[in-house]
């Protein structure tokens, strides 16, 4: 009987642990609908739509921003992968664009003229290459894709940053393929300490991601959860465990 009872606190305890978790999992999946380019004959070239050119290579799907505590990840996903050997002009990931004041791109619709004239500011960004969270404000050059490039690209998007202040806030950057998906094939993580960058729960963060043919673009605004959003787990914690002391109750009767 008591080995019986210690085992509903078992599960009752491992049932409210995932649901605890489940509670303060603030992961937010954000749909690619995002369409700015420059007008030019290859935005909508060889029927391809407006939002990925260059064949389903360079296709992104979504972006998927989650925090555990100031913790914040950014994950594209996508079909893009540098090392394919389709992937013939030899382009690479761009750098995660960030915006510390929310997200207002140019335009109504899926924002089709939005690009680096237009639109948000981006104050922060994640330099793959340095390998570091760098402020823009502060003497950093952004690569715009621009006619000079000869390629049929999407022209006008910021792709990648040279120089600027390291913050101290990036954790890590990593590009790995995608292992169950059923969607996309390969994922690049950034991982950075928000409160680094002045930012709080409540706020809105607002991200932009290009691989450097411009061939498809993200942007989308993450809102920072407020700590209250653990308070359900806590409360079915809470819960579980008046439950288990019920059952445990009944059972010494
Ligand atoms: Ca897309
Ligand atoms: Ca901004
Ligand atoms: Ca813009
Ligand atoms: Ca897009």
């Amino acid at each position: 009987m008591l080995r019986k009872t210690i085992g509903y606190f078992v599960r009752a305890g491992i049932a409210a642990g995932v649901l605890l978790s489940a509670a303060t999992a603030n992961a937010v999946l954000i749909a690619d609908e995002y369409t700015g380019a420059a007008d030019s004959i290859y935005t909508q070239h060889l029927g391809y739509s407006r939002d990925v050119i260059g064949g389903p290579l360079y296709e992104v799907y979504s972006m998927n921003v989650d925090t555990v505590g100031t913790v914040m990840s950014v994950t594209i996903n996508t079909d893009f992968i540098a090392t394919d050997a389709a992937n013939t002009g030899g382009y690479v990931a761009g750098d995660l664009f960030i915006s510390s004041n929310g997200w207002n791109p140019y335009g109504g619709g899926a924002y089709d003229f939005d690009n680096a004239d237009n639109g948000e500011d981006w104050e922060f960004a994640y330099d793959s290459d340095l390998g570091a969270l760098v402020a823009l404000d502060d003497g950093s050059t952004i690569n715009i894709l621009s006619d000079l490039e000869g390629e049929c690209c999407r022209l006008g998007q910021e792709v990648n940053v040279d120089g600027g202040s390291d913050t101290g806030a990036g954790i890590s950057y990593s590009g790995a393929q995608a292992s169950s998906s059923g969607i996309w094939d390969y994922e690049y993580t950034y991982v950075f300490d928000y409160a680094l960058l002045g930012l709080a729960p409540g706020d809105d963060i607002g991200f932009h991601w290009v691989m450097t043919c411009g061939n498809d673009v993200i942007e989308g605004v993450y809102s920072i959860p407020s700590a209250a959003v653990t308070e359900p787990g806590s409360i079915a914690l809470l819960a579980l465990g008046l439950v288990a002391l019920g059952v445990s109750r009944k059972r010494f009767v």
